[in-house]
Protein backbone atom coordinates (compact mmCIF):
# COMPACT_ATOMS: atom_id res chain seq x y z
CA UNK A 1 0.00 0.00 0.00
CA UNK A 2 1.15 3.46 -0.67
CA UNK A 3 2.09 5.53 2.28
CA UNK A 4 2.07 9.38 1.87
CA UNK A 5 4.17 11.75 3.72
CA UNK A 6 2.22 15.25 4.14
CA UNK A 7 2.15 18.64 5.89
CA UNK A 8 -1.34 20.07 6.07
CA UNK A 9 -2.41 22.49 3.65
CA UNK A 10 1.10 21.75 1.63
CA UNK A 11 1.14 20.53 -2.32
CA UNK A 12 0.78 16.88 -0.94
CA UNK A 13 -2.64 17.46 -1.00
CA UNK A 14 -2.74 17.47 -4.42
CA UNK A 15 -0.65 13.98 -4.28
CA UNK A 16 -3.65 12.72 -1.99
CA UNK A 17 -6.13 14.36 -4.26
CA UNK A 18 -4.68 12.08 -7.17
CA UNK A 19 -4.40 8.91 -5.17
CA UNK A 20 -8.49 9.16 -4.60
CA UNK A 21 -9.32 9.88 -7.73
CA UNK A 22 -7.30 6.83 -8.90
CA UNK A 23 -9.29 5.14 -6.30
CA UNK A 24 -6.32 3.65 -4.61
CA UNK A 25 -5.57 2.69 -0.47
CA UNK A 26 -2.66 4.24 1.02
CA UNK A 27 -1.73 5.99 4.45
CA UNK A 28 -1.15 8.64 5.43
CA UNK A 29 1.49 9.96 7.72
CA UNK A 30 2.26 13.75 8.79
CA UNK A 31 5.94 14.68 8.44
CA UNK A 32 5.99 16.20 11.24
CA UNK A 33 5.48 13.08 13.15
CA UNK A 34 8.66 11.77 11.23
CA UNK A 35 11.97 11.83 13.87
CA UNK A 36 14.39 12.10 11.34
CA UNK A 37 12.80 13.17 8.10
CA UNK A 38 15.22 13.77 5.96
CA UNK A 39 15.89 10.13 6.12
CA UNK A 40 12.53 9.41 4.08
CA UNK A 41 13.39 12.57 1.83
CA UNK A 42 17.13 13.77 2.16
CA UNK A 43 15.87 17.46 1.21
CA UNK A 44 13.26 17.24 3.75
CA UNK A 45 10.11 18.33 1.69
CA UNK A 46 6.65 16.53 1.62
CA UNK A 47 5.52 14.58 -0.45
CA UNK A 48 7.12 11.96 -0.42
CA UNK A 49 5.57 8.47 -1.89
CA UNK A 50 6.58 5.31 0.03
CA UNK A 51 5.84 2.22 -2.25
CA UNK A 52 6.58 -0.79 -0.43
CA UNK A 53 9.97 0.53 1.13
CA UNK A 54 10.93 2.79 -2.18
CA UNK A 55 10.50 6.25 -1.82
CA UNK A 56 9.57 8.56 -4.69
CA UNK A 57 10.13 12.32 -4.28
CA UNK A 58 9.42 15.40 -6.44
CA UNK A 59 5.97 15.94 -6.77
CA UNK A 60 5.86 15.71 -10.73
CA UNK A 61 7.44 12.94 -10.97
CA UNK A 62 5.36 11.28 -8.28
CA UNK A 63 2.43 11.92 -10.13
CA UNK A 64 3.28 10.95 -13.68
CA UNK A 65 4.48 7.72 -11.78
CA UNK A 66 1.31 7.45 -10.63
CA UNK A 67 -0.83 8.55 -13.31
CA UNK A 68 1.61 6.10 -15.52
CA UNK A 69 0.74 2.99 -13.11
CA UNK A 70 -3.56 3.10 -12.87
CA UNK A 71 -6.16 3.98 -15.32
CA UNK A 72 -7.10 7.08 -15.36
CA UNK A 73 -8.41 10.46 -17.07
CA UNK A 74 -6.50 12.60 -16.10
CA UNK A 75 -3.26 12.38 -18.21
CA UNK A 76 -4.17 11.47 -22.44
CA UNK A 77 -2.46 8.88 -24.28
CA UNK A 78 -2.27 10.30 -27.14
CA UNK A 79 1.17 11.95 -27.82
CA UNK A 80 0.02 15.51 -28.47
CA UNK A 81 -3.04 15.78 -25.66
CA UNK A 82 -0.50 13.79 -23.48
CA UNK A 83 2.41 16.63 -23.98
CA UNK A 84 -0.19 19.78 -22.88
CA UNK A 85 -1.22 17.79 -20.15
CA UNK A 86 2.55 17.18 -18.61
CA UNK A 87 3.55 20.90 -19.83
CA UNK A 88 0.65 22.49 -17.80
CA UNK A 89 1.77 19.65 -14.78
CA UNK A 90 5.10 21.55 -15.40
CA UNK A 91 3.51 24.99 -15.75
CA UNK A 92 2.13 24.53 -12.02
CA UNK A 93 4.66 22.20 -10.90
CA UNK A 94 7.70 23.88 -11.69
CA UNK A 95 6.86 27.59 -12.36
CA UNK A 96 3.19 28.59 -10.11
CA UNK A 97 4.93 26.59 -6.65
CA UNK A 98 7.98 28.50 -6.85
CA UNK A 99 6.64 31.81 -7.14
CA UNK A 100 4.43 30.74 -4.28
CA UNK A 101 7.57 29.28 -2.46
CA UNK A 102 9.10 32.69 -2.95
CA UNK A 103 6.29 34.31 -0.47
CA UNK A 104 6.88 31.74 1.76
CA UNK A 105 10.65 32.45 1.81
CA UNK A 106 10.28 35.99 2.45
CA UNK A 107 7.41 35.74 5.06
CA UNK A 108 9.55 33.20 7.05
CA UNK A 109 13.12 35.12 6.73
CA UNK A 110 12.83 38.67 7.18
CA UNK A 111 11.40 41.14 9.72
CA UNK A 112 8.49 43.03 9.70
CA UNK A 113 8.66 46.23 7.86
CA UNK A 114 8.55 48.09 4.42
CA UNK A 115 11.34 45.62 2.94
CA UNK A 116 9.83 42.98 3.67
CA UNK A 117 6.27 44.21 2.77
CA UNK A 118 8.42 45.38 -0.65
CA UNK A 119 9.54 42.50 -1.34
CA UNK A 120 6.53 40.21 -0.84
CA UNK A 121 4.14 42.51 -3.24
CA UNK A 122 6.98 42.12 -6.27
CA UNK A 123 6.73 38.18 -5.58
CA UNK A 124 3.08 38.34 -5.45
CA UNK A 125 2.75 40.33 -8.57
CA UNK A 126 4.96 37.22 -10.42
CA UNK A 127 2.31 35.40 -8.82
CA UNK A 128 -0.95 37.16 -9.98
CA UNK A 129 0.82 37.69 -13.83
CA UNK A 130 1.00 33.55 -13.70
CA UNK A 131 -2.54 33.38 -12.65
CA UNK A 132 -3.37 35.88 -15.32
CA UNK A 133 -1.76 33.59 -18.01
CA UNK A 134 -3.95 30.63 -16.61
CA UNK A 135 -7.27 32.77 -16.68
CA UNK A 136 -6.38 33.16 -20.58
CA UNK A 137 -6.13 29.84 -20.85
CA UNK A 138 -9.28 28.96 -19.03
CA UNK A 139 -10.96 31.45 -21.53
CA UNK A 140 -12.65 28.86 -24.09
CA UNK A 141 -12.21 25.80 -22.01
CA UNK A 142 -13.20 24.94 -17.91
CA UNK A 143 -9.71 23.69 -17.58
CA UNK A 144 -6.32 24.18 -18.17
CA UNK A 145 -6.18 20.66 -20.62
CA UNK A 146 -9.79 21.45 -21.76
CA UNK A 147 -12.97 19.72 -21.63
CA UNK A 148 -11.23 17.57 -18.13
CA UNK A 149 -9.70 18.15 -15.40
CA UNK A 150 -6.14 17.06 -14.67
CA UNK A 151 -3.29 16.88 -12.13
CA UNK A 152 -2.63 20.59 -13.05
CA UNK A 153 -6.04 21.56 -12.55
CA UNK A 154 -6.10 19.98 -8.90
CA UNK A 155 -2.22 21.14 -7.83
CA UNK A 156 -3.39 24.93 -9.00
CA UNK A 157 -6.21 24.67 -6.41
CA UNK A 158 -3.95 23.62 -3.53
CA UNK A 159 -1.77 26.53 -4.03
CA UNK A 160 -4.33 29.10 -4.58
CA UNK A 161 -4.94 28.14 -1.12
CA UNK A 162 -1.43 29.44 0.08
CA UNK A 163 -2.46 33.37 -0.88
CA UNK A 164 -4.11 33.61 2.60
CA UNK A 165 -0.87 33.17 4.60
CA UNK A 166 0.42 37.24 3.23
CA UNK A 167 -0.87 40.43 3.76
CA UNK A 168 -0.78 40.95 -0.32
CA UNK A 169 -3.22 40.89 -2.52
CA UNK A 170 -3.32 37.86 -5.40
CA UNK A 171 -5.62 38.26 -7.47
CA UNK A 172 -7.14 35.55 -9.60
CA UNK A 173 -10.03 35.77 -12.68
CA UNK A 174 -13.57 34.86 -12.59
CA UNK A 175 -12.92 31.95 -14.94
CA UNK A 176 -9.65 30.52 -13.03
CA UNK A 177 -11.98 31.37 -9.58
CA UNK A 178 -14.50 28.95 -11.56
CA UNK A 179 -11.79 26.17 -11.81
CA UNK A 180 -10.56 26.40 -8.57
CA UNK A 181 -14.15 25.98 -6.80
CA UNK A 182 -15.20 23.19 -9.04
CA UNK A 183 -11.64 21.45 -8.24
CA UNK A 184 -12.06 22.24 -4.53
CA UNK A 185 -15.76 20.70 -4.96
CA UNK A 186 -14.65 17.11 -5.87
CA UNK A 187 -15.44 14.67 -3.62
CA UNK A 188 -11.74 13.77 -3.52
CA UNK A 189 -10.49 17.18 -3.04
CA UNK A 190 -13.26 17.36 -0.20
CA UNK A 191 -11.98 13.98 1.20
CA UNK A 192 -8.50 14.91 1.30
CA UNK A 193 -9.02 18.12 3.16
CA UNK A 194 -10.81 16.20 5.94
CA UNK A 195 -8.25 13.76 5.96
CA UNK A 196 -5.28 15.67 6.59
CA UNK A 197 -7.53 17.37 9.52
CA UNK A 198 -8.05 13.72 10.92
CA UNK A 199 -4.21 12.62 10.15
CA UNK A 200 -2.90 16.19 11.82
N1 LIG B 1 10.25 20.33 -5.93
C1 LIG B 1 9.52 19.78 -4.81
C2 LIG B 1 9.11 20.94 -3.91
C3 LIG B 1 8.27 20.45 -2.76
C4 LIG B 1 8.06 21.55 -1.74
O1 LIG B 1 8.52 22.69 -1.88
N2 LIG B 1 7.33 21.17 -0.69
C5 LIG B 1 7.07 22.11 0.38
C6 LIG B 1 5.60 22.08 0.79
S1 LIG B 1 4.52 22.63 -0.49
C7 LIG B 1 7.86 21.71 1.59
O2 LIG B 1 7.86 20.57 1.99
N3 LIG B 1 8.54 22.69 2.20
C8 LIG B 1 9.23 22.47 3.42
C9 LIG B 1 10.66 22.17 3.20
O3 LIG B 1 11.13 22.25 2.05
O4 LIG B 1 11.33 21.88 4.17
C10 LIG B 1 8.30 19.01 -5.29
O5 LIG B 1 7.70 19.43 -6.29
O6 LIG B 1 7.97 17.99 -4.68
Amino acid sequence: MYKLYFSPGACSLAIQVILRELGQPFQLVNKASVADYQQINAVGAVPALDIDGTVLTEGAAIILYLLDKHANGLLPADAGPRQQAIQQLMFANATMHPAYSKLFFLHNQLADGAVKQQLLQAAADQVCKLWQLVETRLQNQPYLGGQYYSAADILLAVYAGWGRFFAVAIHMGPRSQVMLDRIRALPSYQAAVTAEQQAT
